[in-house]
Parts: C-alpha cells; structure tokens; sequence
C-alpha cells in the first residue's frame, strides 16, 4: 500500500490560536494536540490501547534513551519502535540534544562531531552527531523527526545563548540534508535563543530558509517564570510561518498550553501528567489535588463524576488514596490515565472553542483555575 505524505492543514482561526489538522502515513492528528510522552518505548504504567483511549492520537518518545537502552539494532531487527511497542499511533521523537544536556554526563559539544557524552544509565560513551540522531530517528520509524539542537542551561547569557543557536543552526542545515527526501514523515526544525527577541528571530529565519514540515520552540519552560514563555511567544508568534505546525516542546501545565494556545501554538509535550500521575498529583476541572491527602480517605466519589471514559469514575477518591498508600503500581496506571484523559479533554475543549470563536472567554475563564 502507498505511503501517506506528511500534511498540516489550518481549518479554523481565532486571532493567533487555530485548530488544524496533521496527516500522517499511521493516522490524522487534530491540533491543538497533547502527546504524551512515552520515554523508554512505553507510556510508563499504561497500556497502548488505554493510551488511544483517552483521545490521544500521537506519542512522543526519545532518541536519547533509545539508542543507551536497548539500541538502535535491537528495534530496527523488532521491525521497528511502532512495532516493537505495539504503537498503532504516530509516534514524534526528539532527537536527543536536550536530553544529553540534561541528563548525560556530557564530555563535549563539538561541532563537527556532535555531543560526547556518557549515558546516564551506566557511564558507556556515546557521540551523537546530527546525522546519527536522523539515523536513529529512521531506524526506529518515526512520523515526525526532530533535528539536533543544543539548548543550552543558562538562559540569561546572550553569548552563550547566541553562540547555541547558530550551532543548531549548523546542526539544523546537517539534519535536513540527512533527512534527505521523505514526504511520508515530518522533519521539525527547532527554534532556540533563549529569551532574546532578536536570536529568537534570527533563528526562525534561518530555519525558514533551511525549510521544514513544522517549527519547534525549544529552549522554553528550562526555569523561566510563565511570563517570560509567553513573551517569547508573544514576540514571535507573528513571525511563524502560518501554514505549518508550531510545537513547544516539553510544556506543560494546563494554563501554559491555554496561554501558549492563545499565542499560536498547535502541538504540545510534556512529563506534567504522567510523572504526577505516578506521584499522586491529579489534574481536575476544578485544579489540582494531590490524591495522598488524609481528606481523601472517606471521600467516594471518583476524580470527575463527568468521566466515564476507561470506566475512571468507577474508582474512588479514598480507593485511590488506599492504593497511593500502599504502592499499588495500579494506583499509577489509574492516576496516569486520568490524568492523560483530562488533558485529551482540555485540547478537545480549547478546539472546541477556538471553532466557536469562543477561546478567549474559555481561556479567561480557565487560565487561574487549572
Ligand atoms: N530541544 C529539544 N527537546 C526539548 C527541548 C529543547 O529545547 C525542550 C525545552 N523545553 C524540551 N525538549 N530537542
């Protein structure tokens, strides 16, 4: 059978937000969309068919931790990531440049080379260079490819910051001519340079004239206040190119994709809801609660009466409060998936909205609340 070509097409506009919609070889995916994230080949504590349950129609996993464990020739001979983890889904994967900043014993940046660096797991010493991160990224099958950024700790220094960001674009011009020709995936350029309006733009241009399927903002949500995300937003939002996918990469609260949606952005990642769910941090209509608290042992109503979905309203407040308890590893499976459910229902509301021409009153009325 053909393969199908990678296509974003807008379908609704309020101001800056619009819903739209990304076609793929291995599905359609509605934007503005969550991905949750599925790190190690697995959405931790949940089953795949759960996972598609709650709305989810695309996951994220990582190059980074791929290639330590269990390698690249491992899922290339399993017939592949989507097949080795049984993922009928689309699945986006990063490329590995944030994570071996953030996680790696990192030895050095070169230029030419790419990043050395020791893995996390058991010191063995990798190089990953912008043309290994796209083999990878091909090896295990992915839809949508990230290139290799550097996006580096200290967010204030304008050198550093400037000197970062020409490197990704280095790696960026590297990573599409790796990518070569393939109209069946979505190849994403990153746009990094910190909270500086100036290399933020120089490194979307840049990017632009490079061309790509969509346009990542990295480099955000790294220890900024929410403010200074969405001024950056603000500052480019205009400059985004209108008819492909903008993503912000590994964010993020419900009121940071409320304002980063009202600031034009269409594809979103993030840990938030399946790390609390694990830890006992659920997100509600009505906020945030964490399920460990002593209130919670005679209350049996479930997380959201409103929710029948997995048969999550089944279990209750106190039943999940016993499981936390007690290290039941079932209390994580039913907390991640509320979790994940409830934000499959913030991104179909705020489409909702924004094809109503309503998501400004929507965004107002949410964004101190969740
Ligand atoms: N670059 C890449 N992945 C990322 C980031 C980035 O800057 C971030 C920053 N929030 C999360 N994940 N490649």
């Amino acid at each position: 059978m053909a393969l199908k070509n990678f296509e974003f097409n807008v379908i609704t506009r309020d101001k800056f937000s619009r819903t739209g919609l990304i076609s793929t070889n291995r599905g359609n995916i509605q934007t503005p969309a969550f991905m949750p994230v599925g790190t190690q080949a697995t959405v931790k504590a949940c089953l795949i068919d759960d996972i598609i349950k709650t709305g989810s129609e695309i996951i994220l996993s990582n190059t980074y931790h791929l290639m330590i464990r269990p390698g690249i020739d491992r899922i290339i001979l399993a017939g592949g990531l989507h097949k080795f983890m049984n993922c009928k889904l689309p699945i986006l994967t990063d490329s590995g440049g944030f994570q071996v900043m953030s996680l790696s014993k990192l030895n050095k940046i070169d230029r030419e080379k790419g990043a050395i660096f020791n893995s996390h797991v058991d010191g063995k010493k990798f190089i990953l260079s912008p043309e290994e991160s796209i083999r990878i990224q091909k090896g295990l099958d992915s839809d949508i490819i990230m290139i290799m950024d550097e996006c580096p700790k200290k967010i204030i220094d304008h050198s550093i910051i400037k000197k970062s960001m020409e490197l990704s674009i280095y790696w960026a011009e590297r990573s599409k001519v790796a990518f070569g020709s393939n109209p069946h995936k979505g190849l994403f350029g990153i746009v990094q340079g910190g909270l500086f309006k100036e290399l933020r733009l120089k490194s979307l241009n840049a990017l632009e004239k490079i061309g790509f399927d969509g346009y990542a903002i990295g480099g955000l949500a790294v220890g900024e206040t929410q403010n200074e995300m969405f001024q950056v937003l603000d500052e480019i939002k205009e400059a985004m190119p209108k008819n492909k996918p903008r993503y912000l990469m590994g964010v993020g609260t419900p009121t940071d994709i409320l304002g980063a949606v009202k600031r034009g952005i269409d594809m979103f990642d993030c840990v938030m809801p399946t790390r609390s769910g694990r830890t006992g941090l659920a997100f509600t209509w009505q906020g945030r609660l964490n399920i460990k608290n002593n209130k919670f042992k005679n209350d049996n109503q479930p997380l959201d009466i409103n929710c029948s979905n997995l048969n999550l309203n089944k279990y209750s407040k106190n039943y999940l409060n016993h499981l936390f308890n007690t290290n039941e590893i079932l209390g994580s499976t039913l907390l991640t998936l509320h979790n994940i459910n409830f934000y499959q229902e913030l991104m179909s509301a705020i489409r909702e909205n924004i094809k109503k021409g309503t998501f400004d009153k929507f965004h107002d009325e949410y964004i101190d609340k969740l």
